[in-house]
C-alpha cells in the first residue's frame, strides 16, 4: 500500500504525457475501434496482441492506425480519428498491461482449433520430390508459399498467424511443418496434403520453437509468460508447461529451445537467469539433478532432487545469461554469447563445464553459424550484428582463424555439403543490397552479387542438391532470386511479398552442415 510498482510508474507516466482526458478517450477508442479483433484485453484476436512485449520493432504505429495496413484486415482509421488521438492510441497500445497476464493450460487448450474438413492424404498430392520442397515465409502478407524446388513452381500458399518469426520446424520424415509467430500461435501444416492442420496459441510472446528428437513433441519457447510449453506435434494438445524460473526463484524468459536431437533432448537460454536448461525427450532419461550439479554426480539424487524420464530437466549454471546458441556436429559443446555480445563462450553440455571463451565483440550473432570442413579441421562461421566482419572459428581448438572483412553488418549464413561458398547478406547499413560468396578454404570473398540495388537483400537457401541458391529481395513486392550455385549467375525471379527465410525439407531435417538448426 502507498507503493507504486514499475509497470503502475509507466502508467503514470505514459498518462502525464497524454493531453487532458486523453488515456479515458484512448481507452474508449480502442474498447470501439480496436477491441473487437485485438481483444479488449490487448492480447490479440483475429488481429494481433497490442502490448509493448510485441510492439518493441512495430514502426509508424501512427501511420498503421491512420492508413491501416495493405493485405491485412487493418484498415485505417484516418477519417474518424484526429491525429492526436491516434497518437493517443498509440501511447495506450505501448503502455505495460496493468497486470501481467497469465495463459494456463486451459488458455492453450480453449486457442486450438483444428481444421474440421482436414483429412491427411495417403501420398503427396503432387508429382514433385516431397523431400525437395522449398518453404518461403513472406511476411509482407503473411503467408508461406510452398517451392517446387525443381522447377520452382509455387504448389500452395497458405496463410500463417501474423508475424512468423525464426525457422520452421519440420517432423523427422519431411511431412509436416510448424510455423510460429511473435504472438505465439503455432500452425501445423500438412505438406503432402497441402493443407493447414489446425493452428494454437502456445504463448503471447514466444521467441522460437523445436521438435523433440521422435517428432512427437515441438516446444515453444515464451517470453510471456514465462514458460515452455510442450505440444503434441499430432494434435497440437497442449502436454506440459513448464514455469521457467532460476534456482532462487526468478522467474526468467526464455530467450530460445533448441532441438538436439543426438541427446534426446531441448535445450533451453534463459534470458534473465545465468542457466542453461536441459529438456528430456527420451522417456528413459535420467537421473537429471535439479541442483547446480553435474550429470556425472550421481550419488547426489536424494539432495538435489532429481527428475526422471520424459520432460525431466536439468539445470547447468554458467557465470552469466547466455544467449543464442550454436552447437558443434555431435550436440557435445554449445556456443553462447553473453548479455553485451562481447565475447563467445563454450560449454560442454555433459559437465556442465566452461571449456573455453572465445574473442567474439560486435555482437555475433552465433544461431546463424554454419560448419564445415576445412583443412581437415571442422571449422564454424558467425556473422557480428554490430561490425562488417565474419568471425571462423576451428572448432578442434576453438581458435580464431580468421575474421573476414565484409561491407556491413549480417545476419545469416548458408551452404551446402556440395558448394564450395558460404553465401553471407549485409543485412545493415548502406550496403544492405549485397550478397558476399566466400570460398570455404580460401576464406576470401570471390564474389558479390546485388541483384536489386538499394534494397534489402538477405538469407540464403539452397535445394536439395546444392545446385542453386536462393536469396530474398526482403521488400514488400520482393522476389526469391535464384542462383546457379556454381555459376553464381542468376537463373530465376519469382516474386514474393516481403520474402523472408526460406527452408529446404531435406536440408532441414538431415541437419545439413550448411543450413542453421
Ligand atoms: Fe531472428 C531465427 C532471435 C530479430 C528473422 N532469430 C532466429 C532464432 C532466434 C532469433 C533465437 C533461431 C530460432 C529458430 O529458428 O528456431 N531474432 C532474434 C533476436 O533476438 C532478434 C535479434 C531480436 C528480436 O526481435 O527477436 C531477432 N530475426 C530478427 C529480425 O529482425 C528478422 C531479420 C526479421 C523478423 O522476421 O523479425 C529475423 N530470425 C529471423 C529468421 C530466422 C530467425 C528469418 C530463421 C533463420 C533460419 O534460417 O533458420
Amino acid at each position: 500500500r502507498g507503493y507504486l510498482r514499475p509497470k503502475d510508474i509507466a502508467i503514470v507516466a505514459v498518462l502525464a504525457l497524454l493531453p487532458t482526458g486523453g488515456w479515458a478517450d484512448a481507452a474508449a477508442d480502442y474498447a470501439e475501434h480496436c477491441a473487437s479483433c485485438h481483444a479488449e484485453n490487448r492480447l490479440g484476436g483475429t488481429g494481433p496482441a497490442l502490448i509493448p512485449e510485441t510492439l518493441t520493432r512495430a514502426k509508424n504505429l501512427d501511420q498503421v492506425i491512420a492508413h491501416g495496413r495493405p493485405s491485412t484486415q487493418m484498415t485505417g482509421f484516418a477519417d474518424q480519428l484526429s491525429p492526436e488521438r491516434i497518437a493517443a492510441l498509440v501511447e495506450f497500445i505501448k503502455a505495460p498491461l496493468a497486470e501481467t497476464p497469465s495463459w494456463t493450460v486451459a488458455d492453450i487448450e480453449a486457442s486450438r482449433e483444428m481444421v474440421a474438413d482436414y483429412t491427411p492424404a495417403e501420398k503427396p498430392v503432387f508429382t514433385a520430390d516431397p523431400m525437395n520442397i522449398t518453404l518461403v515465409v513472406e511476411t509482407g502478407d503473411h503467408h508461406v508459399s510452398v517451392l517446387d524446388g525443381d522447377t520452382f513452381d509455387v504448389l500452395d500458399r497458405f496463410g500463417t498467424p501474423y508475424a512468423v518469426h525464426g525457422g520452421p520446424k519440420f517432423s523427422p520424415d519431411g511431412r509436416y511443418v510448424f510455423v510460429m509467430s511473435r504472438d505465439g500461435w503455432v500452425e501445423k501444416y500438412d505438406i503432402w496434403s497441402l493443407r493447414e492442420v489446425g493452428r494454437v496459441r502456445a504463448g503471447l510472446n514466444s521467441r522460437n520453437i523445436a521438435m523433440s528428437h521422435d517428432g512427437q513433441w515441438l516446444a515453444v519457447a515464451n517470453y510471456l509468460p514465462q514458460t515452455l510449453t510442450i505440444l503434441s506435434t499430432e494434435t497440437l494438445e497442449p502436454v506440459r508447461v513448464i514455469d521457467v524460473a532460476a534456482k532462487d526463484g526468478t522467474p526468467s524468459r526464455v530467450s530460445a529451445v533448441y532441438q538436439a536431437p543426438e541427446r534426446k533432448s531441448f535445450i533451453l537460454a534463459l534470458k534473465d537467469a545465468p542457466e542453461i536448461w536441459e529438456v528430456a525427450t527420451d522417456p528413459e532419461a535420467g537421473p537429471f539433478y535439479d541442483g547446480y550439479v553435474h550429470s556425472f554426480e550421481k550419488d547426489a539424487t536424494e539432495a538435489f532432487g532429481a527428475q526422471e524420464g520424459l520432460f525431466a530437466r536439468r539445470r547447468i549454471r554458467t557465470e552469466e545469461p547466455l544467449d543464442d546458441f550454436f552447437f558443434d556436429p555431435g550436440y557435445k559443446n554449445l556456443i553462447g554469447t553473453n548479455r553485451e555480445g562481447t565475447k563467445g563462450v563454450v560449454i560442454n553440455l555433459t559437465s556442465g563445464g566452461k571449456v573455453a571463451e572465445l574473442p567474439l565483440p560486435g555482437m555475433p550473432h552465433l544461431g546463424s553459424g554454419i560448419t564445415w570442413d576445412r583443412n581437415g579441421h571442422k571449422v564454424m562461421a558467425t556473422p557480428h550484428l554490430d561490425e562488417g566482419v565474419l568471425s571462423v572459428i576451428d572448432m578442434t581448438d576453438w581458435t580464431l582463424v580468421k575474421q573476414i572483412k565484409t561491407s556491413g553488418p549480417g545476419f545469416f549464413l548458408r551452404s551446402h555439403e556440395t558448394s564450395p561458398y558460404v553465401w553471407a547478406d549485409v543485412f545493415f547499413g548502406p550496403h544492405k543490397d549485397e550478397v558476399h560468396i566466400i570460398d570455404k578454404q580460401t576464406l576470401e570473398i570471390v564474389k558479390t552479387v546485388n541483384p536489386a540495388p538499394g534494397k534489402t537483400v538477405a538469407h540464403t537457401e539452397f535445394t536439395r542438391d546444392g545446385k542453386y541458391a536462393l536469396v530474398s529481395i526482403w521488400e514488400d513486392d520482393g522476389a526469391v532470386v535464384v542462383y546457379d550455385a556454381k555459376t553464381l549467375e542468376e537463373v530465376r525471379r519469382l516474386p514474393m511479398r516481403k520474402p523472408s527465410g526460406k527452408y529446404n525439407v531435406w536440408n532441414k531435417i538431415t541437419f545439413s552442415d550448411g543450413t542453421s538448426h
